[in-house]
């Protein structure tokens, strides 16, 4: 396998920037660079405060209270605490956002997770203190438990003002599909139908918060990408006609597969990111003018330490960061990588709606361009609605 996909790649291929195989347009918004935005933003707040210059969280960072445009003395407004909910920040990339987030002081983090106790410890390790976030329980494999948690949610009377979609599991070793609460097949089933009726639900509490900054945020990946090297590395990502999704990904009746095909753990999970990303892309379309909620996506960079590889082979987890590292430069620790999200998440000059973000080997945001299946319209008309079907909304 190592040696079939490192065959596909040419020797001339040079694996700069993120590893795409065509040219890409740096984009700076504002005249702000976005390293220099970087470094205010997350080693001097009050710096930040000074540089943001489209004025729309000016005062972000110096209020502790929980209430919206309070005048101050000198007759400025301020902006609450603004509450973002991240699933899966009991490790990896969602963990090192909730981090960067709570550090920053000016944001409620709610970690959505399926692990209540390994959730609370992982806060309490990275430092994260009292107040800046709570745990609450969400199963993105039960789809009852996606309800309830929109429920329980809710009831905390806390607004929602950003929804980031991160968790995720990939099973790249297992020969048989494994199936989720509903029956569907546990990656799909976990990383896209889980969130796609989450962030369906939420959607009208992000519409109701006053929150000047609205996001919902799915992250994205370079594997589900087939303009990149890291696309074409087999099995490539393929949903083909959806037909497998249509009959319910339940291995009885139908393919566990999206395309209808044999069940390969790690299609399965690539296709579950094209399916974030073409859902990031609908949402865009239906909803973005009409709310002005922002809907992003985002490759963070190559994380090749978290606990995604926990189910790949031990030669695998002992190889891959080295030549994430040294051979493709792809390689992000999980700290920058929750920097980059949080940025996605809080930055006011990432306010452009639709957008797949990517960064350069200096750190530097930029809109990607996504594979022609990964920003197919049709195809991200149809999954709405066959995913609506499935997570009973239609
Ligand atoms: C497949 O597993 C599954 O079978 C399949 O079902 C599916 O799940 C798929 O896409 C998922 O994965 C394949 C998987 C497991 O691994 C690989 O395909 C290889 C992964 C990439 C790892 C890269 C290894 C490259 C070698 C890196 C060298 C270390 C870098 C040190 C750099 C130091 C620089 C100073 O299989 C394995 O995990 C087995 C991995 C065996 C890899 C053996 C590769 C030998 C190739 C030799 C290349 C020589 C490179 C020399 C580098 C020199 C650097 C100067
Ligand atoms: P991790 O495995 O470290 O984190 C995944 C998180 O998802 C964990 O907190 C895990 O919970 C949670 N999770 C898994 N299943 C469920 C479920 N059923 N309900 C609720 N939570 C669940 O992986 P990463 O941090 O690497 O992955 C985070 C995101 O980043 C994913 O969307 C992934 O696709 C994306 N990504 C990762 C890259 C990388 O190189 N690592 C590259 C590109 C994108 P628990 O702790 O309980 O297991
Ligand atoms: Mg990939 C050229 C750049 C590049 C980048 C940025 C990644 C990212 N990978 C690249 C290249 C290659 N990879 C090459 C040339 C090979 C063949 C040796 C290769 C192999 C490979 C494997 C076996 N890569 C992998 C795997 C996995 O199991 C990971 C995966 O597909 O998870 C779905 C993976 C990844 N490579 C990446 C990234 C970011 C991943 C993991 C996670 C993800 O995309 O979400």
């Amino acid at each position: 396998m190592a040696l079939q996909a490192a065959s596909l790649v040419p020797s001339s291929v040079s694996f700069h920037k993120e590893g795409k195989c065509i040219g890409f347009k740096e984009t700076s918004f504002f005249g702000v660079s976005f390293s220099d935005h970087l470094k205010a933003e997350f080693h001097a707040p009050s710096l930040r405060i000074k540089e943001s210059r489209n004025g729309m969280i000016k005062a972000q960072a110096v209020t502790e209270s929980p209430s919206i445009n309070q005048a101050t003395p000198e007759g400025k407004k301020t902006l609450r605490k603004g509450n973002v909910v991240i699933t899966g920040a009991s490790s990896g990339l969602g963990l090192a956002t909730a981090k960067a987030l709570s550090m920053m002081g000016n944001w409620n983090v709610t970690m959505a997770c399926r692990d209540f106790l390994k959730a609370e410890k992982a806060a309490k390790r990275v430092g994260m203190a009292k107040g800046t976030y709570s745990v609450m329980h969400l199963d993105l494999a039960s789809l009852e438990s996606v309800r309830q948690f929109v429920d329980n949610f809710r009831r905390s009377g806390k607004p929602l003002d950003v929804l980031v979609c991160n968790a995720a599991v990939y099973l790249p070793t297992d020969k048989d599909p494994t199936f989720t609460a509903d029956g569907f097949e546990l990656s799909v089933g976990t990383n896209h139908l889980g969130h796609f009726l989450l962030s369906r639900l939420l959607l009208d509490d992000l519409k109701q918060s006053d929150y000047p900054l609205k996001r919902l945020i799915i992250v994205g990946s370079i594997t589900g990408n087939s303009n990149t090297v890291a696309g074409n590395v087999p099995p490539k990502a393929n949903l083909g006609d959806l037909r497998g999704l249509a009959g319910g990904l339940n291995g009885v009746n139908t393919s566990s597969m999206i395309d209808g095909g044999e069940f390969d753990g790690a299609k399965a999970y690539k296709d579950s990111k094209v399916c974030n990303m073409l859902s990031m892309l609908e949402f865009h379309k239906r909803f973005h003018e009409e709310t002005g909620i922002t809907f992003s996506s985002l490759y963070p960079g190559c994380i090749a330490e978290t606990g995604l590889f926990r189910n790949h082979v031990a030669l695998f987890r002992t190889l891959f960061p080295p030549f994430q590292k040294y051979i493709t430069k792809g390689y992000v620790s999980e700290e920058e990588a929750g920097k980059r999200l949080a940025q996605v998440v809080s930055d006011p000059s990432l306010t452009k709606s639709g957008v797949y973000w990517s960064w350069n080997n200096n750190s530097k945001s930029f809109e990607n361009e996504l594979s022609k299946e990964a920003s197919d319209e049709e195809k991200a008309k149809k999954l709405w609605e066959v995913s609506e079907k499935l997570v009973g909304l239609a």
